[in-house]
């Protein structure tokens, strides 16, 4: 049963994406940076504080840990330049120990992240320089001119490169160069492989953030496209692939079902699934050589003492091309 003709040219991306996603012949998927409207940003935060998952505090340990080597690398007078900076929290272990920093550059789609980080920080930070770019990472963007010739240092925390396939991580590694520039860093969180049983629950947690993080998406699709999706009518399940390194979450139908969007019917086998997200998992020496093929030098690495999670410096030792 399809409507009238949908101009997708009126339709925005989550529209586009949706309807392209449940559309797909094999495999449903939708892409997981539409996870983050403001509830999954809410979700998110509820998601790091589980005991499951250890990413973030591992993360976070590493940065309080090695802090001042970190910066050690930046020249007095450089710029920070942050990609999905979200509420810029980490970003604080790295503002406290650096020496004279010129700016600071989050990068974010989310307009109240930026707005919200920039209010905390000038109290916290009152001399320090904060320059927003409401634009997404994933797309070419430029720095502001007024610090593009400064000394610059990238952070990409978070394991967020982890949402991207190798192929994909390496483009956006490569575009990160090229808008970071020659002789800047990168300073880049990634999770590493591990056992599946300290993986798994990260992302299915006893307390439901997880299972519930993710069908947000459909809430979403019925609150900005009319979409009718009975999200019980779903269950969360996170695994692990590996063959590809990767976790994937996945919303799996429990009956026949028919949903629409935007006048669309998609209809759901029982057991037929939703792709929702893939978090691809690195060994430090495989990231590093990941990191080659996109055109940076990998230089020093932290890790925790249980080898958690990576801490990776890179060093951009390329000419600039113009993109
Ligand atoms: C923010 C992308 C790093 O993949 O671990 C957490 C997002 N999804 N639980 C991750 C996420 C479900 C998270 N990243």
């Amino acid at each position: 049963m399809s409507a009238e003709p949908l101009d997708f040219n009126k339709l925005d991306a989550f529209a586009v994406d949706v309807l392209a996603g449940l559309g797909a012949p094999k495999q449903k998927s939708i892409p997981c940076h539409h996870l983050y409207d403001a509830r999954g940003n809410e979700l998110f935060e509820a998601i790091i504080e589980q005991p499951e998952y250890y990413l973030s505090r591992t993360e976070i340990g590493i940065l309080e840990a090695h802090a001042a080597d970190i910066v050690a690398g930046m020249p007095p007078g450089s710029v920070l330049v942050e990609f999905g900076s979200g509420s810029s929290w980490k970003t604080e272990i790295l503002l406290d120990a650096v020496v004279r920093l010129a700016a600071y550059v989050p990068i974010d789609v989310s307009a109240s992240a930026l707005a919200g980080a920039r209010h905390r920080l000038a109290a916290r930070f009152p001399g320090l320089r904060v320059e927003p770019l409401l634009s997404d990472f994933r797309h070419p963007l430029q720095l502001p001119a007024e610090v593009a010739t400064l000394p610059r240092t990238g952070f990409f925390p978070g394991s967020t490169i982890g949402n991207f396939s190798p192929d994909e991580a390496k483009k956006l590694l490569g575009s990160m160069a090229n808008v970071l520039g020659t002789g800047s860093r990168l300073i880049i969180g990634v999770d590493l492989l591990k056992s599946p049983k300290i993986m798994v629950p990260a992302y299915d947690d006893a307390a439901g953030f997880g299972a519930i993080f993710i069908r947000n998406l459909l809430m979403r699709a019925n609150r900005e496209l009319g979409a009718d999706f009975d999200p019980d009518a779903f269950y969360h399940e996170a695994r692990f692939n590996e063959v590809e390194n990767r976790i994937e979450v996945h919303l799996v139908s429990k009956r026949a079902q028919i949903a629409h969007v935007l006048g669309r019917s998609f209809a759901f086998q029982p057991g037929e699934t939703i792709h929702m997200q893939n978090s691809y998992k690195h060994t430090v020496k495989g990231f590093q050589a990941l990191t080659r093929e996109a055109g940076w030098t990998p230089h020093r690495v932290w890790t925790d003492n249980a080898g958690l999670f990576s801490v990776h410096e890179l060093i951009n030792r390329t000419p600039k091309t113009t993109v």
